[in-house]
C-alpha cells in the first residue's frame, strides 16, 4: 500500500515541506486552476511536478505526483448535451499529456452538480476536536426553505418536513448564508462554485434525467475514454458519491456495490476502475467495505481510507467523519483485505501490486485549530491518521510474511 497524501497546489496551508515530514511517499493532486471541460497543458502538468518534488529551500521533496484527483467531467458530458463530444476529447487529451508526464492513475466522480457536500465543517467533538458533519435534518432545512427546491416535499417524510421547519425557524439569516455555503458553494477540490441560481437551474435540467439515463450517460463517456486510458497504460477510477444517496432529487449511480458492478461490466477493462472511498461509501449501512474490497479489489486502483459513525439506521441519514480507526467501517478487516488483494496481484504478476491510498480527511486537533487549512484535510489530523492507518498496515503486513 503507498502512502500518498492530498495536496491542492502552492496556495495549499499544509505545504510540500510539511507533506514531507509526514512520511507519506507520494502526492495526488490536480490542476485546480484549469477549467472543466478544458485539456491539461504538458507545460502546466510539468511545473506541477516539479513543485511536487522541491521543498522551499530548493532540496528534493522525495515526493512524486502519483495519482490525478480529479479530472474533472464537465455538466455537459453528464448531461450529454451543449459541448460534451469537446469535453471528451479535451478530457482524452488530458489523459495524453498525462501519460507522458509518467502520471498514471487518474481519479475523477460522476456526481451530478454537486461534488461532496456537508451540512457542518467543525462540529465540536466532546475532546475538543472538531469534524464534518451531515445532519439529514439541515440538509432537509437547507432544500425546502433556504434553496425552496420545487417538488423537495415529496423528498422527505412528515416527520423530516417538521423538524426541518423547525431548524429554519430557528436560523439568523447568517446560519442561512453559512449553511448554504457548507452544502453547495464548493468544498475542497469540487471543481465548481455554484450559486444557488446555478444550482437551480442545473437541478432544472436534470428533471428530465432519470438514473437510467444518467448511467447511459457515464456507459457512453467511459466507452469513449477507457479505451484511450487502456492504450495509454492509465487506471482510471471512479470516486463514489458522497454522501451515497440522492440529494437534491438529482440521481445518484455510484453509491452501492451493485451500482459499481454494473458500470465495471459495461466497460469491462481494467483501465476502468474504482476509487474505493471507505468514508463516502461507508455512510450507507447497506454498503460492507471489507465485502467490497474481497468482491471488486482486482478494479480498486486507489483508496481513500476514512471512517464515518452513522447516527441512525436509515440508507439515508445523518452521519459524522469519526476517527480513522473509529466510525462504523472495520478499518482492520478493510486493510486486511486490501493486503490480501496485493498479494493475489503479485502472485499474478500484475505490475499495479501496490495500491496508493491517502489518509483521507481529518478531525481539526491541536494546532490546526489555528491554521485553518482547508475543511476536511488540516495537517496534524490527518497525520494521526495515516499514522495509526501506517501501524494497522505494519502489524498486518508482519503477520503475513510470519
Ligand atoms: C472529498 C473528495 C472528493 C473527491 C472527488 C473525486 O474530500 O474525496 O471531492 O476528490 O469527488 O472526483
Amino acid at each position: 500500500m503507498k502512502q500518498a497524501w492530498r495536496w491542492f497546489g502552492p496556495r495549499d496551508l499544509v505545504s510540500i515541506d510539511d507533506v514531507a515530514q509526514t512520511g507519506a511517499e507520494g502526492i495526488v493532486t490536480a490542476l485546480h486552476n484549469v477549467p472543466t471541460g478544458a485539456v491539461w497543458p504538458p507545460d502546466e502538468i510539468a511545473r506541477r511536478q516539479a513543485e511536487v518534488a522541491t521543498m522551499r529551500d530548493g532540496t528534493p521533496s522525495g515526493l512524486v505526483w502519483d495519482v490525478v484527483e480529479s479530472l474533472p467531467v464537465s455538466e455537459d458530458i453528464k448531461k450529454k448535451k451543449g459541448d460534451w463530444r469537446a469535453h471528451v476529447e479535451a478530457w482524452r487529451k488530458s489523459l495524453h499529456h498525462l501519460a507522458d508526464a509518467g502520471i498514471d492513475v487518474i481519479c475523477y466522480n460522476f456526481m451530478p452538480v454537486l461534488d461532496w457536500t456537508r451540512t457542518d465543517l467543525a462540529w465540536r467533538r466532546p475532546n475538543g476536536a472538531t469534524c464534518m458533519r451531515f445532519d439529514l435534518l439541515d440538509f432537509a432545512a437547507f432544500d425546502l426553505h433556504i434553496l425552496a427546491r420545487s417538488g423537495a416535499e415529496q423528498d422527505y417524510d412528515d416527520a423530516i418536513r417538521d423538524q426541518a421547519a423547525r431548524r429554519a425557524d430557528a436560523m439568523s439569516d447568517d446560519d442561512k448564508k453559512s449553511l448554504a455555503g457548507n452544502v453547495v458553494f464548493g468544498l475542497p477540490g469540487a471543481a465548481e462554485r455554484f450559486t444557488l441560481d446555478d444550482v437551480r437551474q442545473h437541478l432544472a435540467e436534470y428533471d428530465a434525467i432519470s438514473e437510467e439515463q444518467l448511467r447511459a450517460h457515464f456507459v457512453d463517456f467511459l466507452s469513449e475514454v477507457v479505451p484511450t486510458a487502456e492504450k495509454l497504460g492509465l487506471r482510471l477510477c471512479c470516486h463514489p458519491d458522497d454522501p451515497p444517496f440522492p440529494l437534491l432529487g438529482l440521481p445518484r449511480i455510484m453509491s452501492t456495490e451493485e451500482q459499481y458492478r454494473a458500470i465495471m461490466l459495461a466497460v469491462d477493462s481494467p483501465a476502468n476502475g474504482i476509487t474505493l472511498c471507505s468514508g463516502s461509501l461507508g455512510a450507507r449501512p447497506d454498503n460492507d467495505l471489507p465485502g467490497m474490497m474481497q468482491r471488486l479489489g482486482q478494479r480498486v486502483h486507489f483508496l481513500h481510507l476514512r471512517n464515518v459513525r452513522r447516527e441512525s439506521v436509515a440508507i439515508r441519514g445523518s452521519f459524522f467523519e469519526d476517527e480513522h480507526l473509529s466510525g462504523n467501517t472495520d478499518m482492520v478487516a478493510l486493510i486486511d483485505a486490501v493486503l490480501a488483494e496485493e498479494a493475489r496481484r503479485r502472485a499474478e504478476g500484475r505490475a499495479d501490486w501496490s495500491i496508493p491510498f491517502r489518509p483521507d480527511h481529518g478531525q481539526d486537533i491541536l494546532d490546526d485549530h489555528g491554521r485553518k487549512a482547508q475543511p476536511g484535510y488540516p495537517a496534524i489530523g490527518r497525520l494521526k491518521g495515516l499514522a495509526e492507518l501506517r501501524g494497522v498496515i505494519a502489524a498486518l503486513s508482519a503477520k503475513r510474511v510470519a
